[in-house]
């Protein structure tokens, strides 16, 4: 019952950033779009093998995204207050923002990605550098670990492509007052702003509150809250624990609002995506219309955040170096590298004078307020940026 509404063309691993020499093993999948009618769930077409995306390499460091070390800040104190677990686990815990908020000794981490497992094994947290499976969680539980009051992802559930194996490995450990917290991009939001380069191979889904609801329930757990959050374009907290075991924690009119907006908008009917995919056509002609206008007109333009987002982008709509001359990030291991797939030079910003540029282009949209405000001498100096989100245009 899956329906395909989206094509983005060949596509590189997002976040594996190249060196000249390696340009010509570099690996490509097709990036197309799937509707489930049974559950709802949008997920890819082609999944591609986790251990391509998630191993030693892996260059997103949580803790460099100065906004990102605050939220995380801000939702232990949160989760430490309301819910008082004794047992936490995080799945996914790249390098430690989260955890490092929790005592370690009852605290463990689970990370595939292993140049990050050892980061927050060096903080003192037991971390697991393996993929989250329902085999780990029976093995966590061998090597002694009791059930843990609280299980927290963040932008992580919707990498998981058997999310049957997922909330079932979940249920194993979650004890029986447990609770389950993950935040993962909103579908909605997505729907809403066009901002189509949320879709890229490490999101195997991305979650609608409805789809999730359906898919929870089929595996013996029970949504009971989602916060609405701004973070990462527009995303959704969501709150699980056990279906059928007696507790205060029932549905809140929050689950059901968001329900309710999810069911007016449309998101459990194919036609919605059919929309969508022509809103993404659209985008793509408007960006490589005014780049080649801006190119024609001698304009210089660079962008900043060299984003899994901004893999999409380039390379859905073909934009190479003649286009956007680099990408700054402040990423040391991004660095020194080129873009996946389109091969724009990746430098550190302060490395680059901004106003020898014309135009920057936000690759981090997500970040737009705080990248505006540091880079205010750019505008004050005529330089304007570029943002595809929610449609193309210019603005300073
Ligand atoms: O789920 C995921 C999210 C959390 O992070 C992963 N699948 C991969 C990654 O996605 P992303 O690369 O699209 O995430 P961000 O957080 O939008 O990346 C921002 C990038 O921009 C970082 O590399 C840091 C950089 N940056 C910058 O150069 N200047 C960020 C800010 C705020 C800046 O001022």
């Amino acid at each position: 019952m899956k329906k395909e509404f989206l094509d983005l063309g060949r596509q590189p691993i997002a976040n594996k950033f190249l060196k000249e020499d390696e340009f010509n093993e570099e690996f490509f999948f097709d990036l197309k779009v799937v509707f489930d009618e049974d559950t709802k769930l949008v997920s890819l077409k082609e999944f591609v093998k986790p251990e391509l995306m998630f191993n030693e390499d892996y260059v997103y460091h949580t803790s460099l995204s100065v906004p990102m070390v605050k939220h995380f800040k801000e939702i232990a104190e949160m989760l430490m207050k309301e819910f008082n677990p004794l047992t936490v686990m995080e799945i996914g815990s790249n390098d430690g923002a989260f955890l490092k908020n929790w005592p370690n000794d009852y605290t463990i981490g689970v990370e595939p990605c292993g140049n990050f497992a050892k980061v927050t094994e060096d903080m003192g947290y037991q971390t697991y550098s393996e993929f989250w499976t329902a085999e780990l969680s029976e093995k966590i539980k061998n090597d002694g670990h009791v059930d843990f009051d609280l299980i927290y992802a963040a932008n992580c559930i919707c990498h998981i492509q058997d999310l049957d194996d997922c909330f079932s490995a979940i249920k194993n450990i979650l004890s029986k007052k447990g609770i389950f917290v993950f935040e993962d991009p909103s579908l909605l939001r997505m729907l809403e702003r066009g901002s189509y380069d949320q879709i890229y191979d490490e999101h195997a889904h991305i979650f609608s509150v409805t789809a999730l609801d359906n898919i929870l329930r089929k595996n013996g757990l029970i949504l009971f809250g989602v916060d609405n959050l701004s973070v990462h374009g527009g995303s959704n907290r969501i709150y699980v624990r056990h279906a059928n075991i007696p507790t205060d924690l029932i549905p809140d009119e929050f689950v059901r609002n968001n329900l309710q907006k999810e069911k007016e908008f449309g998101i459990d009917k194919f036609q919605i995506y059919e929309i969508f995919a022509e809103r993404v056509e659209k985008s793509k002609e408007d960006l490589c219309k005014l780049l080649l206008e801006l190119k024609e007109s001698n304009k210089k333009v660079l962008s900043i955040g060299a984003t899994s987002k901004s893999t999409t982008v380039f390379n859905y709509c073909g934009i190479d170096e003649s286009l956007i001359e680099c990408i700054t990030d402040t990423t040391p291991d991004k660095q020194g590298m080129y873009s996946p797939g389109s091969h724009i030079p990746v430098v550190d910003r302060e490395s680059v004078n901004l106003n020898d540029y014309d135009y920057v282009f936000l690759g981090a949209w997500n970040f737009k307020d705080v990248i505006v405000d540091k880079e205010k001498d750019f505008t004050e100096n005529g330089g304007k940026f570029i943002t595809h989100v929610p449609e193309v245009m210019i603005f300073s």
